[in-house]
């Protein structure tokens, strides 16, 4: 329990609740909100709600009051976690990671961005000039990946579009000495079209604001738009300024140590995207033309080629007949699908090359165990939360797996510790029953079986297939598994509403996905021609983002895996990763959908407090022992109630006077004794001791005013 936080907060741990129901939950959970204390344990767990507001509790003075502290000993907060990982890290040499979690707008990116700078407050005391330059790097690495990878949303005008898993790497002494950041599925259709009240990635908006009038790259983007709905002005938001994020962005890409020439592309490649996005076709007969062909001059610079090749790869894709190669006009659908697709690619291309080079300056390098020790890693990801719109798709199919494995490994590893502590301290272990999740990762993953394998299938063959194939190809395949259904297997179901939906029976609840776009999505084509374009430029930095372009017509052999296959991949070594740390949890929680610090919406809390399954976790939790405390750390706060520990004991060790007091106290059934912590089983017992403390305390308060008054 929570030192230093009075009931009338509430109870800072939920294990502490009188009953674990939902209602207890979210009465504890409002109460908090509403007296300002955001957050909350579950055991180790941290429960965030975004406060919407300045919070006062970030600062030197708090950082300096959580430094090197036990969880318990302080109100709940994000530093005691990381504290705790960083602890583990240097005490116990182990590597950690700290996963947070939550939907979108839920604080998650907020929180990681804290978690770091704690790290960063808290190390290198000695003040190394390296370290110092490793730490600031690692921080301004953050401000490059939101201007490219976020975007304002309607649920959040810094939304991250990607995922994102960054280690750091500490040296012996515990200081940072380099890191690595990992990044998922970039949302890149949004480089092509934004939702109503939406925008584009924040990188657009500033370098359009931003580049001063005099700058020679500034005529690269004159008259240009991102790409939007044509009825759609320019749009700014309120709450961003897009040209002091350009330099903010820009000194911080300089202080990573991008160089000028990088920098220079970097802005030439988001011209080359805004202006494709005004790239518009007509036709002549059969034969597509550019419409706006001044456009072919500006792209031929901007990308340093010529002119021809551009037009050539916009107009017409080179296909190999048996030994022929031949030139194919595009229809004018395939030259926009082309052109959209080529938008999109290049972004992520520049998003990817971004976070490599960023990793190839922050990795660790010339580091010699043999020399050194141990060089231990604190992960930290900040990722997707469970997603259900209105229309649900691929995306979101993507993102609600990722989260079925996370949810996985939460549970496994959540039990795993405690029943890993259990060993450690000596004490039997008792089965606990849980939700089991795997068959819902397996329906999505499971080779040939699998959703993803269903659709890869599809994908794979030479005619042409539609996404409603793939459906049928689904309904074949699944109609008997029970978390899967879709209209034609259940066509009464009012929730379907649509022939082209499939439904899952996620562990978070009912999600419908609509197939449309699926076959499409996955296979992710971009004609081979752009690639060549690309790697054909005569600017070496372009040119190293497409090495693939090398190849000719006839040396393209392999299909490039699908986009179902890499994610899959992806998520299966990064779960393998976070699986091998010891874990701490952030579970985030977004009171509303107004951004109002006041607004506590219950429906909407309840609902994430069953999807983050965190009732579960408080049951695992509480099916053990409530809580644990170490022999000296119980005896420092309770000693004062036994007479046989206040003031001091004469019993042979800490461990036979926490037995005495305990005895004394009558709880004797209610504790376990480990070799190094005492643990209770019911939260009942910590309220009597903390009731009896808090009764002694005042006893003495009320001796020593007496004695300072000599009244005594
Ligand atoms: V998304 O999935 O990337 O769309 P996040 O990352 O969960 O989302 P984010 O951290 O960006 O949400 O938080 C959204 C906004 O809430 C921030 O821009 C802040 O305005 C606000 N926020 C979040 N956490 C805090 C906090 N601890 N203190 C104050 C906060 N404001
Ligand atoms: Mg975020």
């Amino acid at each position: 329990m929570a030192e230093h936080e009075s009931l009338e907060f509430g109870k800072a741990d939920f294990v502490l609740l009188d009953n674990v129901s939902l209602e207890e939950f979210m009465a504890n959970l409002k109460l908090r909100f509403e007296k300002g204390r955001i957050y909350t344990y579950i055991g180790e767990v941290v429960v965030s709600v975004n406060p919407y507001r300045a919070m006062n509790i970030y600062g030197r003075d708090t950082i300096e009051q959580y430094k090197g502290r036990e969880l318990y000993e302080r109100p709940p907060h994000l530093f005691a976690i990381a504290d705790a990982a960083y602890k583990a890290m240097k005490r116990r040499n182990k590597d950690t990671c700290i996963v947070i979690s939550g939907e979108s707008g839920a604080g998650k990116t907020e929180a990681s961005k804290y978690i770091m700078q704690y790290i960063a407050a808290i190390t290198n005391p000695s003040q190394r000039a390296e370290v110092e330059r490793v730490k600031n790097m690692l921080l301004k690495s953050n401000c490059v990946l939101e201007a490219f990878g976020n975007a304002k949303t309607n649920r959040n005008d810094n939304s991250s579009r990607f995922g994102k898993y960054m280690d750091i790497n500490f040296d012996f002494k515990g200081d940072p000495i380099g890191g690595h950041i990992n990044n998922y599925l970039l949302e890149k259709s949004r480089v092509i079209f934004q939702q109503e009240g939406e925008r584009s990635f924040h990188s657009f908006y500033q370098v359009s604001e931003g580049l001063t009038a005099g700058a020679d790259i500034k005529k690269l983007f004159l008259f240009c738009q991102p790409f939007q709905t044509p009825d759609k002005s320019y749009q700014t938001c309120s709450s961003i300024n897009d040209s002091a994020d350009l330099k903010a962005v820009t000194d911080a890409m300089k202080v990573i140590g991008f160089t000028t020439e990088e920098i220079q592309t970097v802005y030439k490649i988001l011209a080359t995207i805004l202006h494709l996005g005004n790239l518009k076709f007509g036709s002549d007969g059969d034969v597509t033309l550019i419409e706006n062909s001044k456009l072919v001059s500006i792209l031929g610079d901007l990308l340093s080629t010529k002119d021809e090749n551009v037009e050539k790869a916009l107009l017409y894709r080179t296909v190999a007949t048996g030994r022929d190669v031949i030139d194919k006009q595009h229809t004018h659908q395939e030259a926009s699908y082309g052109r959209d697709a080529l938008a999109k690619a290049i972004y992520e291309r520049l998003f990817c090359w971004i976070v490599g080079r960023i990793n190839d300056i922050i990795e660790v390098k010339n580091y010699d165990v043999r020399v050194h020790g141990k060089n231990t890693v604190i992960g930290v990801l900040d990722i997707y939360g469970f997603e259900i719109f209105q229309n649900n798709s691929f995306e979101q199919f993507c993102i609600n797996y990722c989260n079925e494995k996370l949810q996985q490994l939460f549970i496994q590893l959540v039990l795993k510790q405690e029943q890993e502590e259990y060993q450690r301290e000596g004490i039997p272990w008792k089965h606990i029953d849980y939700f089991n999740n795997q068959i819902i990762v397996d329906l999505v993953e499971q080779q040939h079986k699998g959703i993803f394998a269903v659709l890869d299938e599809a994908c794979m063959n030479v005619g042409k297939v539609t996404d409603e194939m793939f459906l049928q190809a689904l309904n074949g395949k699944l109609a008997k598994h029970a978390h899967y259904t879709s209209r034609k297997l259940s066509p009464t179901d009012k929730n379907l509403e649509f022939d082209r939906d499939f439904r899952i029976r996620h562990y978070a609840g009912d999600v419908a996905y609509s197939v449309v776009g699926f076959i499409d999505k996955n296979k992710d084509t971009l004609f081979q021609d752009f690639k060549r374009l690309l790697y054909n430029s005569s600017n070496p930095v372009l040119k190293a983002m497409w090495p693939e372009g090398k190849l000719s017509i006839t040396e393209v052999t392999k299909r490039p895996l699908t986009a179902a296959t890499l994610f899959k991949n992806s998520m299966i070594s990064l779960v393998e990763n976070l699986a091998s740390k010891e874990p701490y949890y952030v579970r985030c929680i977004k009171p509303n959908e107004v951004k109002s610090p006041l607004l506590f919406e219950h429906e909407r809390c309840k609902h994430q407090v069953e999807y983050l399954g965190l009732l579960e976790n408080v049951r695992v939790r509480r099916a053990g022992f409530a809580n644990r405390q170490i022999y000296p750390r119980f005896l420092q706060r309770y000693k004062m109630i036994s007479e046989f520990t206040w003031p001091n004991h004469d019993l042979p060790s800490d461990k036979e006077a926490v037995k005495r007091l305990l005895q004394g106290c009558g709880f004797e059934h209610d504790v376990a004794y480990g070799k190094t912590k005492v643990f209770i089983r019911t939260p009942r017992t910590i309220f009597s001791l903390e009731e009896q403390r808090a009764e002694m305390v005042k006893r003495i308060v009320l001796f020593l005013q007496k004695v300072w008054r000599g009244t005594l």
